[in-house]
């Protein structure tokens, strides 16, 4: 018995080799995996279980092939049809556009690996559960289909020949994040960048370089190292302003670093990035940082100290142009082009974390991000595990992202309904994330009722906890006509401040008429024109992100020759075309910067 235990102990388990997400990747060697994958849809995913519905050992991940012509082998990925990666599965292949189930994914790569380095295989998202393979062995699985994870592979990876095969299972759960019910599309798949990570045997792993809250000059944060040599000597360099601080690690390779620096302040009209290195004598990393600050006071939203008001639009992760989830650099230069061309300072990544193009292009345009995770409608908050995978899919997201100037507000919920489980789910979700990063705002799109006919109130329990206030409305659409909003008063329990995190209405571009027929064009324009009337009059309104810049597909969206499963409340069309609210709404933000 002793000796079985011994044994167990001393064979390493491959599960047990993964460490958390590794900061900045963009900084270190990498291989990229994108392009063509084999794959194969398994809708009764009997490449994962037998036919008692027990997980096989020899399921699909083995990528097994006939070694004899009697051998009976009823799947074979060489043979079968390709999808690109990154990419939905949904928008590459009619049949696969309302698919919701399994699809294999193998890909085949040699590799070379030089002494005293580690490897890792990085996935920037998968949609929604993975399950990764490589050589027939597994190597992990990660749940949530908005963020990043990464698993080492350095033990198992061969100079030639490998395979790695990945499980991806889109099916919508009642217990998930998000649930069963939502107003997008549900893209199935590698959605984003898969790459192999070289790194030294101990390496920088994750880092913190920010201005400490309520600082314009003092950088605080935090460097941790991987690895067997955790006690090092870490250099942190910003050399445009001849920083160069020394830390020491402790035996948990952690350090932290406490400096005053004499930095040009990040701000939409000066999104000035700091070239920042990270040297250990086993390793180096490089990024770009942008140095802010962001505060609330009373009902003001303080950037580098100044009141500043968001102006700001909605977005969701869907490609310009070519529909299908957005992925790529270009794809976030267009998007965040748009936004800007509309006069925004500001937009809110809606319901989930988008790929790190949309941030770090965020970062170098000068945009500000309100990112959150799709904790969305009715989640199940009194499910323990429930609460855990959305704890984990809000650390991924804050884990990548927590050096980027760009992103000032975490979000944790959009429009959750009032319940005691509820409030306790979301505080949890809140001082999670301030556990995390104790710089940036918390929000979430909260409740809110008419107090009486022309009255909005603003008392969710929830408010209590947030920092910036956020409310979506649909006076106009939703919520009567538009000329309603013309008489509402909102009032608000908090003295905080409020960004009226959506509102609008749909039109299909080109489709014309007189301003009280829905689906028009005019229609939505006189949404806007009432809507932005009304907003100027709340006093504690700091921001708009309204309800959106594009059209997005959406499965609750069937009405034909209107709809045609789009959601049709973009200010652009799917084709990249200017509704008419789109310049209603962009003579206000001029007008707003004057
Ligand atoms: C909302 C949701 C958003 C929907 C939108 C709509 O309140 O937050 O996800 O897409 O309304 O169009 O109904």
């Amino acid at each position: 018995m002793k000796l079985l235990l011994l044994i167990f102990l001393l064979v390493p388990s491959v599960q047990a080799q993964q460490i958390g997400l590794i900061a900045n990747t963009d900084g270190r060697k990498t291989v990229s995996l994108n392009g063509q994958w084999q794959t194969i849809v398994d809708p009764y995913e009997s490449g994962y279980y037998n036919y008692r519905y027990q997980p096989s050992d020899n399921g699909y991940f083995k990528n097994a092939k006939p070694k004899s012509k009697t051998d009976l082998i009823e799947y074979d990925f060489d043979s079968s049809a390709t999808l690109n990666v990154p990419g939905d599965w949904n928008t590459q292949s009619d049949q696969l556009f309302f698919y919701e189930g399994t699809v294999w994914y193998k890909k085949s790569f040699d590799y070379q690996r030089k002494p005293d380095t580690r490897v890792f295989v990085y996935f920037g998202a998968a949609n929604y559960f993975a399950d990764v393979y490589l050589n027939g062995e597994k190597i992990g699985q990660h749940e949530g289909g908005f963020t990043p994870f990464n698993f080492e592979i350095t033990k198992l990876v061969r100079d030639t020949g490998n395979f790695l095969v990945v499980k991806v299972d889109n099916k919508r759960r009642l217990d998930a994040v998000p649930t069963l019910m939502t107003d997008w599309w549900n893209y199935g798949g590698l959605t984003r960048e898969v790459k192999l990570i070289e790194t030294p045997s101990t390496f920088v792993h994750d880092y913190l370089i920010q201005l400490q809250k309520g600082s314009r000059q003092r950088v605080s944060g935090w460097v941790k190292l991987a690895g067997q040599k955790l006690n090092q000597r870490i250099t942190v360099r910003i050399p445009e302003v001849g920083i160069n601080k020394t830390v020491n690690t402790d035996a948990r390779g952690f350090a932290e670093v406490d400096f005053n620096a004499d930095l040009k302040l990040w701000s939409p009209e000066s999104p000035k990035l700091y070239d920042v290195t990270i040297e250990a004598a086993t390793d180096q990393v490089r990024d770009q940082i942008g140095f802010r600050s962001i505060e609330t006071k009373g009902t003001d939203i303080l950037l580098n100290g100044r009141p500043i008001f968001l102006r700001g639009v909605c977005i969701h992760e869907e490609a310009p142009l070519r529909g299908g989830r957005a992925y790529s650099r270009e794809d976030a230069r267009t998007l965040l082009g748009w936004a800007k061309e509309l006069g925004a300072n500001f937009v809110r990544l809606a319901h989930y974390p988008h790929n790190e193009f949309m941030i770090r292009e965020a970062d170098r345009m000068g945009i500000l991000v309100w990112s959150e995770i799709p904790v969305y409608w009715t989640i199940q908050w009194e499910n323990a595990a429930t609460l855990e995978n959305a704890r984990n899919q809000l650390g991924e997201m804050i884990a990548r992202d927590k050096n980027r100037a760009a992103v000032v507000i975490w979000s944790v919920a959009n429009e959750t309904p009032l319940s005691d489980a509820r409030l306790t789910f979301l505080k949890n979700l809140i001082s999670h994330a301030r556990s995390l990063d104790a710089t940036r705002l918390m929000s979430a799109a909260m409740e809110r009722h008419y107090i009486n006919d022309t009255t909005q109130m603003i008392d969710d329990p929830l408010g209590e906890y947030l920092d910036v206030l956020g409310c979506n409305e649909y006076v106009g659409w939703y919520d009567g006509l538009p000329e309603k909003a013309d008489r509402l008063e909102w009032r608000s329990k908090y003295q905080k401040p409020l960004v009226m995190s959506e509102f609008g209405g749909d039109a299909l571009f080109g489709h014309h008429g007189d301003a009280g027929a829905r689906w028009t064009e005019e229609h939505q324009e006189s949404i806007y024109q009432h809507q932005i009337a009304m907003l100027k009059k709340i006093p504690f309104l700091r921001g708009t992100s309204p309800w959106i810049l594009t059209d997005f597909r959406s499965p609750r969206r069937p009405l034909p020759n209107i709809q045609d499963y789009w959601n049709r409340k973009g200010l652009i069309s799917n084709r990249g075309e200017k509704k008419k609210a789109f310049y209603v709404l962009q003579q206000w933000y001029r007008d707003l910067q004057h």
